[in-house]
């Protein structure tokens, strides 16, 4: 007999949390018309979306960054969506600049289910998801009960332990 749950098992698709940001350019029209287009590909249904916060840039002086975070359904691999994520960076002007540096556009795999990975070119969880308030304060309002798989904390738990004033609600124009 076949079985079914296992079957289903192998073709189901995967929640994964993706972090979107941006500080160059018209960021909160860039943001929108990323999550439009991640949404509007095969192989990924767009389940939840956070706010966008304006938030203190981490790293080089550089304007404040707009924040986000989605939650997609994908059937796809974590090498698949990352090669996606890169792709629609590339479509929206991102060039490769200076680590941490300022940028139109950046969208990180931050989880995926329960996935640990710890490849050259893909780490899941985003290896520095536990201490930054940009991620964990919208991904709150999202999964707030995900459980990241390296700490075993929440999201709610994890984002109790960073210090999140630099996070702003924003989006609005000005
Ligand atoms: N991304 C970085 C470096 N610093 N700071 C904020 N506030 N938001 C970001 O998305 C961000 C950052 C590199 O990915
Ligand atoms: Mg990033
Ligand atoms: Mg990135």
């Amino acid at each position: 007999m076949v079985d079914r749950s296992e079957q289903s098992a192998r073709t189901n698709s995967t929640l994964s949390g993706i972090a979107l940001g941006s500080n160059l350019g018209d960021s909160l029209a860039t943001l929108e018309d990323a999550l439009n287009t991640l949404e509007a590909l095969p192989g990924i249904t767009l389940k939840a979306r956070s706010r966008w916060y304006k938030t203190a840039p981490i790293g080089p002086s550089q304007p404040d960054y707009l924040n986000g975070c989605a939650l997609l359904d994908v059937t796809l691999s974590p090498q698949e969506l990352l090669a996606t994520l890169l792709a629609v960076e590339n479509q929206f002007g991102r060039v490769r600049e200076e680590r941490w540096g300022p940028r139109t556009l950046d969208l990180d795999v931050i989880l995926f289910g329960d996935l640990i990975l710890d490849s050259p070119e893909l780490q899941i969880p985003h290896p520095r998801m536990r201490e930054r308030a940009f991620v964990l304060v919208p991904l709150a309002e999202i999964a707030p009960d995900w459980i990241e798989p390296v700490s075993q904390l929440t999201i709610s738990e994890l984002l109790q332990k960073v210090d999140a004033s630099g996070v702003k609600l924003g989006g609005d124009r000005p």
